[in-house]
């Protein structure tokens, strides 16, 4: 992408001409009969995955077919933390490969994904958290990543606005802290990637939902789509909520639970708070926006729904948290919430994988947590299509260890209630 498309000369003529002949980040094709790969789900992963294939395996007749907007599901409405914090070998791994490609791809894609890594902090309010959080910073540093144990004073130099009083009914006893962690904007990473996607090829088709599976025999030769059938002997399923759906359509049977997660932010303020907080035992988990709000969550909606909205019980419970870790809040007024649908499965850990089906293969299970993975999935699943086997940092997350029984539970790493 030459920078002179983007100088200040274009931004001026762009605003002169009122934006009419403002460049499009990507194309709008019109789908061809076939593709050698079709992406399901045009969310952070599904473009990834498009743009590594593309980029690394040089597959780049491939298509993203996305039933709404780019973006528009879980990777649009997510509170952006970043992190690799994970307790277990495989996930540390996975997690870390991801962070290290958040590190550089504001470089990698020539657009800003304004990744801030601000630290991530884990609060813990009662003995158990702390020795729970001692245990995963133990592990993760023999992982060789970044991880440490705050005491309550070092918390409260670092979060001034916090209620460390002792005697309150979540005292903080302390915080594990990872300091390469942070936040990043959670659009831009979607049309970073759809925009490098479409430079090497990939055609992106918005407004264009998957409404069956098509398979002949024991493997799939396409999809059936609201734009007509579109053949293809390699389909990446990457549709987080809706995955099930998607399963569904090709006779297959996911361990998976979808789940509305909401969140909310506030009026924009004055900056405050430099960092990510989070408190698995007060519910609650808050960072402040470039543009000032707080941005604020809580656990899942313990109904299963496919409606991307939340419930009125849960955002009051998010702002009872809130104050309680901090009272100022309480001055505060909320502008917006909303929810996203996450795929939850019983290890809180991811699938990706193929099936029992040749040529279907799914990305999925990322639940609450999958915003940090964006890079990482994308890159390990262009592999697996690719490949047609597991990258090493993906095998142990197949569908198989459900019946294997070698799970990873990871929900406390997830931090958030579910
Ligand atoms: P999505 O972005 O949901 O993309 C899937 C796409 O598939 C959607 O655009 C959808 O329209 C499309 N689709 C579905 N069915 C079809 C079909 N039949 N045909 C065509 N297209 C279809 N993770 C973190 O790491 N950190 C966080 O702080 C964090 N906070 C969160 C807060 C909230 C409120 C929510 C809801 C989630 C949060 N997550 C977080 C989780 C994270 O957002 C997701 O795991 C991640 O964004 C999933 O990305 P994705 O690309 O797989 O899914
Ligand atoms: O996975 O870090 C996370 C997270 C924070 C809020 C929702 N998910």
């Amino acid at each position: 992408m030459p920078a002179a498309r983007y100088s200040i000369f274009s931004l001026l003529r762009n605003a002169a001409t009122y934006h009419r002949e403002w460049q499009a980040a990507w194309r709008s094709p019109d789908p061809k009969p076939a593709y050698d790969v079709i992406i399901v789900g045009g969310g952070g992963h599904g473009l990834a995955t498009a743009y590594y294939l593309a980029k690394e395996h040089r597959i780049s007749n491939v298509a993203v077919l996305e039933k709404g907007w780019l973006g528009g599901g879980n990777t649009g409405r997510n509170t952006t933390i970043v992190r690799s914090n994970y307790l277990w070998d495989e996930s540390a791994h996975l997690y870390e490969h991801s962070l290290k490609l958040w590190e550089s791809l504001s470089q990698e894609l020539n657009f800003n994904v304004m990744f801030s890594p601000r630290g991530v902090l884990n609060l813990a309010h009662n003995l158990h958290d702390l020795r729970e959080l001692q245990r995963r910073v133990n592990a993760i540093r023999l992982n060789g990543i970044d991880s440490e144990i705050l005491t309550t004073a070092q918390v409260k130099a670092m979060v001034p606005i916090l209620n460390c009083s002792p005697n309150i009914r979540y005292p903080v006893l302390g915080a594990s802290l990872q300091r390469r962690g942070g936040v990043a904007r959670h659009d831009a990473v979607a049309w970073g990637f759809a925009r490098g996607a479409d430079a090497l090829g990939v055609d992106i088709i918005q407004n264009c939902e998957v409404t069956g599976i098509r398979r002949e025999g024991d493997r799939v030769v396409g999809v059936e789509t609201t734009r007509g059938f579109i053949g293809a002997a390699k389909i990446g399923c990457v549709a987080a909520g809706h995955s099930s759906v998607l399963a569904s359509m090709a006779g297959l049977r996911l361990p998976i639970e979808s789940h509305p997660l909401q969140a909310l932010v506030s009026e924009p303020i004055k900056p405050i708070l430099h960092t990510v907080v989070m408190s698995a035992a007060v519910h609650v988990y808050v960072s402040q926006s470039d543009k000032g709000e707080l941005v604020i969550g809580a656990g899942i909606d313990a109904f299963n729904s496919y409606a991307q909205r939340g419930s009125l019980p849960i955002i009051e419970e998010i702002m009872a948290s809130a104050c309680v870790l901090f009272p100022m809040f309480s001055r505060l007024k909320m502008l917006r919430s909303w929810a996203g649908i996450v795929d939850v499965c019983p290890d809180a850990s991811p699938i990706i994988s193929g099936t029992p089906v040749k040529g279907l293969y799914f990305n999925c299970g990322w639940g609450t947590g999958g915003f940090k993975a964006t890079p990482g999935s994308g890159w390990v699943f262009a592999h697996t299509l690719a490949q047609d086997r597991p990258h090493p940092l993906n095998a142990a997350f197949s569908l198989e260890r459900f019946t294997s029984g070698a799970l990873i539970d990871e929900h406390g790493a997830a931090a958030v209630a579910h």
